[in-house]
């Protein structure tokens, strides 16, 4: 029997006796007894009749079990559905819907509005590791024997939205993440002896597989917090060895006079990734700190793609280098040539890390991925004189808020539903704490006015609240160019400053 992902990631955590995940509050669980929760979790979940192949959703808050119905899902070859704790009914409803999920996990708080949804059978797990799935993990065995798999099989689907509004679920093969986590594990210089501090979401790219999935093949530690806060990653970063984070963690950090060289010396790498790190943000860690962050570069639909390297020079405002195995390439958006280095072009990358295409949506993953296996990143970049990439901008429409993408075409579809709103357009414009800010800007209907108070609760119970529009602002009509085509580039010049403290 194999399975690829199991077999390399879970299997020697389940032999290890040493602790594996610490808790905030101080609670630990090796190894063996992580992966016992997992191995009876797998089996409530097959004793449901989930088989190998069927999607689980889940959307709970982070909790070491709620990692370990990861490990369960990867045990019972069940392909793995996270879901943004933030997303409302009507979100879940289409990504359940689209998935075609065999089963639900959600938080004991949301079991009534996910049952009013959803026909198929859902479970709960709360904060605490309570709930249904856990009652029936409690009854069942503490071994389970893996699902044959191979590394061409899905093991996680993960939506992103898209410039069209309608999100499209990524496949991703054992394949694709096992690759990738032994690439960075190596390229990062992770051993058994590190030790993480997990602040990010585990219902994302970075956090469940960059962070999460690194440690199980290096053989290291967590210390696994439920989010991002100030006073808690203070507490523990004098125990950790290393940190992963999006920029806003490093800003958040250098805005607390209690983050200095003494808190860190234990520490040995900080990484960021998942929105552009300021160049002045890297300069500014340096200083207060010692340490270089290394920034590397990736997406839900191909992993990671490129690292600054862990010796040599660490490059700010660069991404750094394709990672081993990894293609990259510069490319002419109208044609898809290839431009010789230092031109700026669409980013294409081919290699293990790169997903299997968009779940039930041929002409999109024909749309992305070309046939020779190159996928369109929709990142406009270019390679310096050494080889270091660097991320200039998108060809997609896109907002990074905080290191969550916001796809101002969904929002704005909502928006023109409202009453009285004509048309809209979303921006995302600088924001001290997010690095980019959602500001809408209205137009009313001839005669109507906006209330921006009426079109926040309208749309609250539509879109996530990191999407809604922090800012909303009415013009009369929207500034386009002879095309017809909304000029974006004058609403961010004029709405830029939106967000100054
Ligand atoms: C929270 N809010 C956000 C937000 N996060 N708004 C915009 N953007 C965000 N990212 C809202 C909250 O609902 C709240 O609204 C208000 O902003 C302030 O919240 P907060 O308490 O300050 O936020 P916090 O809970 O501390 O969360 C901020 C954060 C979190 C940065 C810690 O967003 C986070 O963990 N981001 C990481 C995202 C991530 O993992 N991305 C990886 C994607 S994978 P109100 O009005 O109620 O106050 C990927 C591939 C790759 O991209 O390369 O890695
Ligand atoms: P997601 O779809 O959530 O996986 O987000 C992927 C996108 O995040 C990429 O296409 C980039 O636009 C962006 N991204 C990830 N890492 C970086 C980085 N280091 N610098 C700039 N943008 C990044």
């Amino acid at each position: 029997m194999t399975n690829p992902l199991y077999d390399r990631l879970f299997m020697p955590l389940a032999a290890r006796d040493d602790d594996f995940l610490t808790s905030s509050d101080g609670s630990v669980l090796s190894g063996r007894e992580f992966m016992a929760i997992a191995a009876r979790q797998a089996n409530a979940l097959t004793a449901m009749g989930l088989r190998p192949g069927d999607r689980l959703a889940v959307q709970v808050e982070k909790s070491p079990q709620a990692l370990a119905l990861y490990a369960a899902c990867v045990m019972a070859g069940i392909v793995f559905l996270p879901l943004n704790t933030a997303y409302t009914a009507s979100e879940l409803e289409y990504f359940i819907t689209d998935s075609e999920a065999g089963a639900v996990v959600c938080s004991p708080s949301a079991e009534v509005t996910v049952l009013g949804i959803v026909s198929v059978p859902v479970l709960t797990l709360g904060p605490a590791g309570e709930g249904s799935l856990t009652d029936a993990a409690a009854i069942a065995s503490d071994t389970f024997i893996p699902a044959e798999r191979s590394g061409g099989d899905l093991a996680a689907l993960l939506y992103t939205s898209g410039t069209t509004g309608r999100s499209k679920g990524a496949m991703l093969s054992q394949s694709n993440l096992l690759s990738n986590a032994l690439a960075l594990a190596d390229l990062w210089r992770f051993t058994e002896t590190d030790v993480l501090l997990h602040a990010l979401p585990i219902f994302h790219t970075h956090g469940l597989f960059v962070a999460s999935n690194v440690i199980l093949a290096s053989g290291g530690k967590m210390i696994f917090l439920p989010k991002f806060d100030i006073d808690e990653v203070i507490r523990f970063l004098p125990q950790a060895t290393s940190m992963m984070g999006v920029p806003t963690f490093y800003t958040r950090l250098l805005n607390d006079a209690r983050f200095d060289r003494d808190l860190v010396k234990n520490m040995r790498l900080f990484t960021s990734g998942s929105a552009p790190l300021l160049a002045e943000t890297h300069r500014e860690f340096e200083a207060r700190t010692g340490h270089r962050i290394l920034e590397r570069y990736g997406m839900t639909e191909t992993n990671m793609n490129t690292s600054n390297p862990y010796d040599g020079e660490r490059r700010a405002g660069t991404v750094g280098f394709p990672l081993p195995g990894v293609e990259l390439k510069i490319t002419d958006p109208e044609t898809g040539a290839t431009l010789e280095d230092g031109a700026v072009g669409i980013i294409e990358v081919r290699g293990p890390n790169v997903f299997q295409g968009y779940w039930q949506m041929p002409e999109k993953t024909a749309a992305e991925l070309r046939a020779d296996g190159f996928f369109i990143t929709g990142d406009i970049g270019q390679i310096d004189a050494d080889g270091y990439v660097q991320i200039v901008g998108r060809a997609k429409d896109l907002i990074i808020s905080g290191g969550y993408n916001i796809y101002p075409k969904e929002i704005e579809l909502i928006l023109d539903e409202q009453p009285g709103v004509l048309e809209s357009a979303v921006i995302g414009v600088p924001h001290p704490d997010f690095g980019e800010g959602v500001v809408a800007v209205l137009v009313p209907q001839p005669g109507a006015s906006i209330d921006p108070e009426a079109i926040r609760s309208g749309i609250a119970e539509r879109i996530a609240k990191f999407k809604q529009p922090k800012v909303i602002e009415v013009l009369p009509e929207l500034p386009r160019n002879t095309m017809g085509k909304v000029q974006k580039n004058l609403l961010r010049d004029q709405f830029g400053t939106a967000f100054d403290k």
